[in-house]
């Protein structure tokens, strides 16, 4: 049993300029000077459009009066908000075009979407209030029936998320592994690239797989040492060919399952693989191997796929930038799982690794123990410096 009860809820307006005071962390982030900014606004509280306050209906269930609190989060109350669910159908995002927000149902018929507003309202910090991957019901309507409208995104669990104009980006949701693609030439293996999406894997609870694709464009051999730093770091690591076909049964086999998001920079052959592991799926891919050409992105839209072989794959846009988002400087060292062994044999508990004698951090660095390439990336992520050529 169930009842509906009124609630008073504050709400951050959209359009409010940030104000000072709250907000120190995320201005360090960003790399700024940690002089505190003069305030950009007053706050401005009015009785009704105005209000920051609003009165929503929830429901709450007789056992647990869930909800009924008044420091409850407007996050938490919405999600228990009233929905009449029986009037939804449920469906996952598989694309998303602007305001618009395909939903696949799972009799795979899709249903154009708009997001309910107060969804967006709830989500201001957020670049997207939905993302690709996200199971969401929506109320259909429009002329025919067949377009809908948003009104609940259930909790995601595997999210690969970047900082994006000092905002949020989930670039996926619901994922169980992603595939982190990189190819030998043509544009080269970046690995502080590689070594920022481990980090955003881990945080958002992803399985990662590193992919070394176009091997059959150099002599592999030369590159043994980086399958060498990443596999003995526990990460698995996998060299592909979408010319040669190396590496695709390997591929296929980590598809079958679950949801896998293909993620990397533009032109190292993520919609080439997932074409060569199922030809009929003719996904766009450049026309001529030109990686010079930046800009241009061929993948412009994530894109959810259901593959014949079973299993689900997102093909993402290639990101020239990948800022990681809401890891902060002291957090970095715990994402270097070769820092590990070492961390308690520093001399300062609190050591950043950075500048402190007794580092045995540095020490193992010293020695070769961790490689140089890793550390400097923590360096760069420590001091929140971006990545070489963004
Ligand atoms: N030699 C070689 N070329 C490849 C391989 N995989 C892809 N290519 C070429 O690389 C170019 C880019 O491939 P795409 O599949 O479009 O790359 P993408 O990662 O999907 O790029 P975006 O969609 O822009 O992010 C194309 O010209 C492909 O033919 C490979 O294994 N070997
Ligand atoms: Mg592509
Ligand atoms: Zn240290």
């Amino acid at each position: 049993m169930s009842k509906k009860k009124k609630v008073r809820v504050a709400f951050r307006k959209n359009r409010q300029k940030r104000t000072r005071g709250n907000d120190f962390t995320r201005h360090y982030q960003d790399g700024g000077s940690t002089a505190p900014e003069a305030p950009t606004g007053e706050r401005i509280r009015a009785k009704g459009d105005l209000s920051r306050h609003r009165t929503i209906m929830t429901e709450v269930s007789e056992e647990s009066g869930a909800a009924t609190e008044a420091g409850s989060s407007p996050e938490a109350l919405a999600s228990n908000r009233a929905i009449d669910l029986t009037a939804c159908l449920a469906g996952r995002v598989v694309r998303i075009h602007g305001l618009i927000s395909i939903v696949v149902t799972d009799d795979g018929v899709e249903y154009p979407c708009h997001v309910r507003r107060l969804l967006k309202t709830l989500a201001i910090d957020a670049r997207n209030v939905v993302a690709v991957g996200d199971r969401v019901w929506f109320r259909p309507g429009g002329a025919g029936g067949d377009e809908g409208l948003i009104e609940k995104v259930e909790p995601r669990a595997g999210t690969i998320t970047r900082g994006y104009r000092r905002r949020e980006h989930i670039l996926v949701a619901n994922v169980d592994q992603v595939l982190i693609v990189s190819a030998f030439e043509e544009p080269g293996i970046k690995l502080p690239l590689v070594d920022r999406y481990l980090i955003a894997a881990e945080r958002g609870g992803v399985r990662p797989v590193i992919i070394l694709n176009k091997a059959d464009l150099v002599d592999a051999a030369e590159y043994q040492w980086i399958i060498g730093l990443y596999t003995q770091l526990g990460y698995e690591v996998l060299l592909t060919s979408a010319e040669d076909g190396r590496g695709l049964e390997r591929l296929r086999s980590l598809f079958a399952t679950g949801t896998t998001a293909i993620s990397g920079q533009s032109g190292v052959g993520k919609s080439s693989l997932l074409n060569a592991l199922q030809p009929g799926l003719n996904l766009r891919v450049r026309e001529v191997s030109d990686w010079t050409f930046k800009g241009k992105h061929t993948t412009t839209n994530a894109d959810l796929i259901r593959l014949d072989a079973g299993g689900y794959v997102v093909d993402t846009p290639g990101l020239r930038q990948f800022e990681l988002w809401g890891v902060n400087p002291r957090e970095v060292g715990g994402y270097f799982v070769e820092f590990r062994p070492y961390v308690p044999l520093c001399k300062f508990p609190d050591c950043s690794h950075t500048h402190e004698g007794s580092c045995a951090v540095k020490d193992a660095v010293h020695w070769g123990q961790i490689h140089f390439g890793r550390y400097e990336t923590y360096l760069k992520l420590y001091f929140q410096q971006p990545l070489e050529g963004d």
